[in-house]
């Protein structure tokens, strides 16, 4: 069992499990088909949290496919830029190539290597599905139905939503066995200086079906790149305050004497870098501290057991004191849950620009994070 004396140890912690939880996320690959000028670019670039395409002119993998990383992001996008469909021959080629990308990651075994997710580009304002492309997608999907990667046809640049769903019926008359067709507008659209812009719109869903079609290996990896849906990334959060708090304090849990409730931190520390990770924003050492000490207080040795027992266990409505100076398994969780709920909405507000990351250092900061974790202690759970 490790020891935690301080504050300072517990953040350490934290930034270590934090640099452990990046390391470890398998990397996502989404392959991007579609026409020269469709979007591709624009639709990666809005998608995620790095604008991963825009850098270069990507990796040569195959003749027309080029892959696109970034340093330290668990992303890669393999494209078609400038890709002509004219003639038989491209087609042809273009199939061979893509489905030659897909055997190789199939075949390499590693899941990180694997193809996760296709999105195959139709442009909304073409106003047609052409012959070529569902010749195209038909063959791709029969060719790789063994395989298992869900095509996802997004309709992009789509300025007229009243021209997105008409195509979108056009395509779904197809009958092909892809997951969805989703009308996108990646980035707002100025048709008119003059004029309001038409507003984005689309890449939230599109997120959302995504996840629900992925390998669950990299579900987590694809909540913490996209930053499109802070629903998703919101339910992943819940999820590992759920797991955190069912790992360790399931009822019947021996009731923890003072002292040894130091045996927490370590699932909490997993819990908070987990949810870090999800959010993707970049945390450092003075967040943490702020965070820390104005949650779990500032007290030393055995933090969490003699500073939550006194201060905070009155604040749970119907544990009252704690009675022989033990917690039970429910009040731990309780207290684990409110330290989850109360980090996931700081991780909000950050993320919505509510409050810019600086702010929560200083003591008025501290206050803030304090406030919300008394209050998530006195909600009904
Ligand atoms: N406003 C707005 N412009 C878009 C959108 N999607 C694409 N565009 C514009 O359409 C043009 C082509 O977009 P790209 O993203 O470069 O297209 P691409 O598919 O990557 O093209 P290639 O790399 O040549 O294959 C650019 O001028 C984009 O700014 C969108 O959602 N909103
Ligand atoms: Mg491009």
């Amino acid at each position: 069992m490790e020891i935690f004396n301080t504050p300072a140890d517990f953040v350490q912690k934290l930034i270590d499990r934090i640099h452990e939880e990046d390391v470890e996320l398998e990397t996502l690959n989404v392959m991007i088909l579609g026409k020269t000028g469709v979007g591709k670019s624009t639709l990666v670039n809005n998608m995620f949290r790095e604008k991963v395409a825009e850098i270069g002119v990507g990796k040569p993998v195959t003749d027309k496919i080029r892959q696109y990383v970034k340093p330290d992001f668990p992303l890669t996008i393999y494209d078609t830029p400038g890709l002509e469909l004219g003639g038989e021959n491209t087609i042809e080629k273009l199939l061979e190539e893509a489905i030659g990308v897909i055997k190789q990651g199939i075949k390499s075994g590693e899941i990180g290597k694997a193809i996760h997710c296709i999105w195959y580009c139709v442009s909304t304002p073409s106003h047609r599905f052409e012959q070529s492309e569902v010749e195209f997608l038909k063959r791709f999907l029969d060719e790789t139905e063994y395989f298992n990667v869900p095509v996802i046809v997004v309709l992009t640049q789509s300025y007229s939503k009243k021209d997105a769903d008409e195509l979108k019926k056009e395509i779904e008359k197809e009958n092909l066995k892809i997951v969805n067709v989703v009308p996108v507008l990646a980035e707002d659209y100025y048709f008119d200086d003059e004029d309001p812009p038409k507003k984005a719109f689309g890449l939230d869903t599109l997120s959302e079906i995504m996840c629900s079609v992925i390998p669950e290996a990299v579900q987590k990896t694809f909540v913490a790149v996209q930053c499109v849906s802070l629903e998703l990334k919101k339910s992943k959060a819940r999820a590992a305050v759920k797991a955190a708090v069912a790992g360790s304090f399931a009822e019947g849990f021996a009731p923890l004497p003072f002292a040894d409730a130091a045996m927490l931190i370590p699932t909490q520390v997993g819990m908070i870098a987990g949810i870090t990770v999800i959010f993707g924003l970049d945390i450092n050492k003075s967040f943490l501290t702020s965070f820390v000490t104005a949650t779990i207080g500032s007290a030393g040795a055995t933090v969490l057991g003699r500073t939550i027992v006194s201060n905070l266990v009155k604040l749970i409505p119907g544990v009252g004191t704690a009675a022989g100076g033990v917690i039970s398994g429910a009040t731990a969780g309780l207290l684990t849950i409110a330290l989850g709920e109360a980090y996931i909405r700081i991780m909000e507000m950050v993320y919505k620009g509510e409050i810019r990351k600086e702010e929560l250092y200083s003591e008025e900061g501290k206050d803030i994070m304090k406030q919300l974790f008394q209050n998530e202690l006195k909600k009904k759970r």
